[in-house]
């Protein structure tokens, strides 16, 4: 377990960010996600920035953006990838998630 933040987290991350971290679990295990807090540019489509969370076992992935806080994710998986991306204008303070 743990906590993953966003860069410069509590206070607003900077442009041009391309992060990668991965969580791995022992096999039969599951991995748990919880979000503490969101507060990355909003587009419909998080097309600027973004928090994407993948589970590498399955190919399954689920992109976040804006203020509404994601609800927690249960995966029955050993690996999640997690990425953030921001473009090159407007932020915000970012993520913070538990695992
Ligand atoms: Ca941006």
């Amino acid at each position: 377990s743990g906590t993953l933040v966003s860069p410069n987290y509590p206070y607003p991350y900077a442009t041009g960010l391309r992060c990668l971290s991965i969580i791995r679990a022992p096999k039969h295990s599951f991995i748990m996600i919880t979000f503490e807090h969101m507060d990355i540019e909003d587009e419909e489509y998080c097309l600027y920035d973004w928090l994407k969370i993948v589970d590498l076992d399955r190919n399954i992935s689920a992109k976040h953006c804006g203020k509404i806080i994601p609800a927690d994710l249960l995966m029955d998986t050993t690996m999640v990838e997690i990425r953030f991306f921001s473009d090159n204008a407007e932020g915000g303070v970012g993520y913070k998630l538990n695992y």
